[in-house]
């Protein structure tokens, strides 16, 4: 499988040290390579450090009775509406016709799941995901029908692509050649994945993203994906993903974490074990980010990923923290 950087620069966001705490009052033990936390819930964990204030959102939520999937939702909310941030929601990157395009999910602990793929100028496609799951009986909307329903459920138009991204967009198009291909578009992988267990011992999870920015019109990632980006099993636990969808999909990777988990691995096994078989697939020289992480409903947790780098922010023993996840190559 072709695996080489011939169009737009990799985009690694290394931190230079091997995977661990971030913040010296956190409590994680995960420096790596098989160890992880257990925590009395709630615990709220998430992807890259805008999962910091997303998780402060979410756990302001349960600590005023809201359950797990009120947590996830309210969350994610913060990185979509905040301008600052390119890869979620409003302001984020766009596609490579200039356009914003959104994927999104939510699943809870029943079973219940919703989501929007490829959703233009509404700002919470979570919020949409969320109707999508309590007031039809579908799964899964995408494009125009998704953004049909979310007027018709009450949500705004808005414009989503702001200056900033718009600057962007205007200076990447101007340094693409004609040598270009269309095999990896810049790697901004930092959608947020996020997935919380309340006191009552229920778990839910979040993801949503602005997907790969200079993608092609119509691309849809993992995030918005069920199985993919997100997958939560009520008696097991939770995984959500970051990073290369299209290597997440192709192993249904959220899906294969909680199916590890199911079979007797901890979370950081199975998030470990979900990110070597992407490497089996393309032996040495793999030059994406793919990112797991994973709660249980005992409370533990994982995080990996196949480069250095990935961040993310847990919320548990009553401390928010940013830590670094192992990283296997
Ligand atoms: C996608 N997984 O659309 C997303 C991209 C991303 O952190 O940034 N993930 O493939």
């Amino acid at each position: 499988m072709k695996n080489s950087l011939t169009r737009r620069s990799f985009f690694k966001k290394a931190t230079g040290i091997g995977g661990g705490l971030l913040s010296l009052f956190g409590l994680l033990p995960s420096n790596g390579f098989g160890q992880s936390g257990r925590y009395q819930p709630p615990v709220v964990i998430s992807t890259w450090d805008h999962g910091l204030p997303a998780n402060e959102a979410a756990h302001k939520t349960l600590s005023g009775g809201g359950t797990a999937l009120d947590a996830v939702e309210a969350g994610v909310m913060v990185p979509e509406g905040d301008p600052e941030t390119h890869s979620v929601g409003y302001g984020g990157y766009p596609d490579e016709e200039g356009i914003v395009t959104l994927d999104a999910c939510i699943m809870d602990w029943q079973m219940r799941c919703g989501s929007v793929a490829a959703l233009q100028d509404i700002k919470h496609p979570i919020k949409v995901a969320r109707k999508v799951m309590e007031i039809t009986d579908h799964i899964m909307l995408v494009g125009e029908g998704a953004k049909t329903f979310a007027l018709r459920t009450g949500f705004q138009e808005e414009n989503l692509l702001t200056d900033e991204a718009r600057e962007w967009w205007l200076n990447w198009k101007r340094n693409l050649s004609n040598h270009d291909d269309w095999l990896l578009p810049e790697d901004t992988h930092d959608t947020i994945g996020m997935l919380a267990l309340d006191d009552q011992g229920r778990v839910a999870g979040a993801c949503t993203t602005s997907g790969l920015s200079g993608k092609i019109h119509g691309r849809v990632g993992d995030s918005p994906i069920i199985g993919a980006g997100l997958y939560v099993d009520g008696k097991i636990g939770g995984a959500t993903a970051t990073g290369r969808g299209e290597e997440v999909i192709r192993t249904s990777g959220s899906h294969l974490v909680v199916e590890n988990m199911r079979h007797g691995m901890s979370p950081q096994e199975a998030c470990e074990n979900a990110l070597r078989r992407i490497m089996q697939i393309y032996g040495d020289g793999i030059q994406f980010q793919v990112a797991y992480l994973a709660l249980n409903v005992e409370g533990e947790i994982g995080a990996a990923s196949l480069q250095s780098g990935f961040q993310y922010a847990l919320y548990g023993a009553g401390k928010n923290a940013l830590y670094e996840g192992s990283y296997l190559l």
